[in-house]
């Protein structure tokens, strides 16, 4: 798959009519219905000419809308000169094919949109793959209304078939050979990543995530002097990207940058882009970027907690990182957000606010608990000087005949390497400290009632 070419995409150089369904007590107000999906459609490259809303307790099973909306929408066409339907809503193949025929205008539904942009800003040999693929599995149902759309892919893939040859079970049988091939790739770049993943193990790993446009580019670059691509456009990152960050008295970790979260992104989609969020899974910490000044921020943190857990990304809870505060009109909203979130950092990755504070949260997160500590050896042991440079805060350093002590806050994790550094560990009041005590394991043990002797 090279660029897309022009005309393989839907929803580019359109001028479209905007629909959205919605229940009767929906929490979005009405006057923001439309914001995520012009977005969209924005960013997908059309116009938007026209709006139609529905409030609807279930949506009609032929239409989708109700018979007078979709006389309603005929006329809007009329008077708008739109050549593009784009449905909020996830509409059935039959559906779809309804309102075509009743308009003899072309429909797409949300999930196209988004189909549509993944196309458009897939970089790398992987993305297009998953993208590809996600193309497929949405439209293998749809084949009997878009066989003239088989052309392409059955010349796309080879198959050899001559071009007039078109029926319905040739172009499924296809379809279904290419998106074997399809998984099979992702499944080998998957296995490679997270075994890439797993070897790095020497640096702990922090991964971005969020809802799409809440600034995980903006802040990959704030905090590691990256330059990743940044734009005010949904799905600006499919690839992801990993920088080493480092943190005052902690020393150097991996960050890296992943694919955004939407609401309603199809499950088959979400699945495609699993092997991209490998990251995610092996992170030690994930970073949840929030936009606070988005009006549905609560719900995006809602959506993207939903996505991870269907990617099976059940790492310990995500540090909440509040971004965009720099933006905030009504500080109510950051006031409720932090009062619900009582542990989330509020920062601005293009300001630098709060950066510092998320530094050291994050390396507190990392860092399993503290040790004030004596850490022993001797006074020549440059190895030691240079680890506690990186990863201690040192608040005293004695030198006592060729010997040196210093005295120091450590994250656990750290202290219990000390010992492969040459160095001995003792309490501030002169007691050894012990690796079980490090790894928690002795504590354990006290803690536990004696055992019954019978
Ligand atoms: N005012 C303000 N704008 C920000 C901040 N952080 C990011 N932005 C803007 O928000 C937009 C999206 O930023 P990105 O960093 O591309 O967002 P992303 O989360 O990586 O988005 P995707 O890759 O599309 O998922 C850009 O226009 C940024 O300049 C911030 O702290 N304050
Ligand atoms: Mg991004």
């Amino acid at each position: 798959m090279g660029e897309p070419q022009r005309e393989e995409l839907k929803v580019h150089s359109r001028k479209c009519v905007l629909v959205a369904v919605r229940e009767p007590n929906d929490p979005i107000p009405r006057d923001h219905v439309f914001d995520e999906i012009e977005g969209l459609v924005e960013t997908a490259g059309s116009e938007i000419v026209g709006t139609l809303f529905q409030a609807r307790e279930k949506p009609d099973p032929a239409s989708y809308i109700g018979k007078g909306k979709l006389i309603e929408l005929k006329e809007l066409i009329g008077v708008t000169g739109a050549d593009l339907i784009v449905f909020d809503n996830h509409l059935s193949p039959s559906q779809g094919k309804h309102i075509e025929d009743s308009t003899k205008t072309q429909v797409v539904d949300r999930s196209e949109v988004i189909l549509d942009i993944f196309a458009t800003h897939a970089r790398s040999y992987e993305a297009k793959l998953q993208v590809e693929l996600a193309q497929l599995l949405y439209l293998r149902p749809r084949l009997t209304r878009m066989w003239t759309h088989l052309e392409r892919i059955e010349g796309g893939i080879g198959s050899g078939k001559g071009p007039g040859e078109k029926q319905l079970e040739t172009d499924r049988r296809l379809v279904d050979k290419r998106i074997t091939d399809l998984k099979k790739k992702i499944q080998a770049i998957e296995k490679r990543r997270e075994l890439q993943v797993a070897s790095r193990r020497d640096h702990m790993a922090v991964s971005l995530v969020g809802y799409t446009n809440a600034g995980k580019s903006t802040l990959m670059n704030a905090l590691t002097g990256a330059d990743v691509y940044v734009a005010n456009q949904l799905f600006a990152t499919l690839d992801t990207r990993t920088r080493k960050w480092t943190l005052p008295h902690w020393g150097d970790v991996l960050l890296s940058d992943t694919v955004g979260f939407i609401r309603d992104l199809p499950h088959h989609l979400v699945a495609s882009f699993k092997s991209t969020l490998a990251e995610a899974r092996h992170a030690d910490l994930l970073l949840h970027v929030i936009d606070a000044s988005h009006p549905d921020a609560a719900k995006h943190i809602e959506t993207v907690n939903q996505v991870l857990k269907e990617l099976g990304v059940d790492s310990e809870e995500p540090l909440l990182v509040l971004n965009k505060i720099d933006r905030i009109e009504d500080r109510s909203l950051v006031d409720v957000m932090r009062v619900k979130y009582p542990n989330a950092m509020t920062v601005s990755a293009v300001t630098g606010t709060g950066l510092d504070r998320l530094a050291a949260a994050v390396a507190d997160r990392l860092a399993d608990g503290y040790v004030e500590a004596f850490v022993e050896a001797d006074a020549g042991n440059g190895r030691l000087h240079h680890f506690l440079s990186e990863h201690a805060q040192v608040v005293n350093t004695d030198y006592r005949d060729n010997r040196v002590i210093f005295e120091c806050r450590i994250p656990k994790r750290f202290a219990a390497q000390l010992s492969q550094v040459g160095a001995e560990l003792s309490h501030l009041d002169g007691s050894p400290i012990t690796t079980a005590q490090l790894n928690g394991t002795e504590e354990e043990e006290d803690w536990l009632p004696s055992r019954d002797p019978s």
